[in-house]
């Protein structure tokens, strides 16, 4: 419960290959939250070992991809009000969920997308080419849609009821970008909120390298030509 609002919390964290920050990303959780559910999306070092010892749920998804990894977290959800989606490598600081789901808790918000662009960013957390692709693309849906976001930023809540409205489909790296989009074209109140960013534990698997970034950007420009259209 996220305390004196009463709201159920459920927290998905997908997860591919982060032994190394998975307990802790796990552990800095703050008490609001009812379920954290870990995503294992096919590891192969001990990420589900880890995240079970330091309390999650955990659930196995077998398609490689981030939007997969979400979506099998969501069919996990129990009767929660807000779902918080973090990512596994402890680059968000969990401790900071009351940001995000204070709008939503005060009713002023449906989706709430934390701004890496807009918070305190160590050094190299965010390369060059990550911060001007997420700059760009949320340029893109404040044009197209109004939105008032800099960020496409993982670290984000949204009311559960919502969420499953929104009949989500990407399996890869579309999926925050869809989010975005169809919550905007429901015209749900999207909110944005500084949070802070720090350098992933691990060794980086999409910002830290050109190809998988061009992948990435690939698939988010195909995002937008898709869902835009209808
Ligand atoms: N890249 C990738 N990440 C996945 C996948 N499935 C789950 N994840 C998790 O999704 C989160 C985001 O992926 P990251 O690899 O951190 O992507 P990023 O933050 O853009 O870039 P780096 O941190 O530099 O690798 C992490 O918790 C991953 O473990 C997948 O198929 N591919
Ligand atoms: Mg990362």
């Amino acid at each position: 419960m996220t305390g004196d609002t009463g709201l159920k919390l459920a927290v998905i964290i997908p997860a591919l290959n982060e032994e190394e920050a998975i307990g802790r990303v796990v552990r800095a959780i703050p008490p609001l939250a009812s379920q954290v559910i870990v995503v294992d999306n096919g590891s192969t070092d001990r990420t589900a070992e880890k995240a079970r010892e330091a309390g999650a749920h955990v659930v196995r998804e077998e398609r490689k991809g981030y939007g997969y990894a979400c979506l099998r977290g969501m069919k996990e959800v129990g009767d929660a009000d807000v779902i918080v989606f973090l990512d596994g490598d402890y680059s968000d600081f969990p401790e900071e969920m009351g940001l995000l789901i204070g709008p939503i808790a005060r009713g002023r918000a449906d989706l709430v997308i934390g701004s890496r662009i807009r918070g305190r960013r160590e050094r190299g957390a965010l390369p060059p080419q990550a911060l001007v692709a997420n700059i760009l693309f949320s340029l893109a849906l404040r044009l197209l849609y109004g939105l008032r976001v800099t960020d496409i930023g993982p670290f984000r809540a949204i009311r559960a009821d919502r969420l499953f409205s929104l009949n989500m489909k990407e399996g890869t790296y579309g999926w925050t970008l869809e989010m975005m989009i169809k919550a905007a074209r429901r015209k749900q109140r999207v909110v944005e909120v500084p949070v802070s960013y720090r350098r992933r534990i691990g060794r980086s698997k999409v910002s830290g390298s050109i190809r998988a970034s061009l992948k990435a950007a690939a698939r988010m420009m195909y995002t937008i030509s898709r869902y835009i259209a209808w």
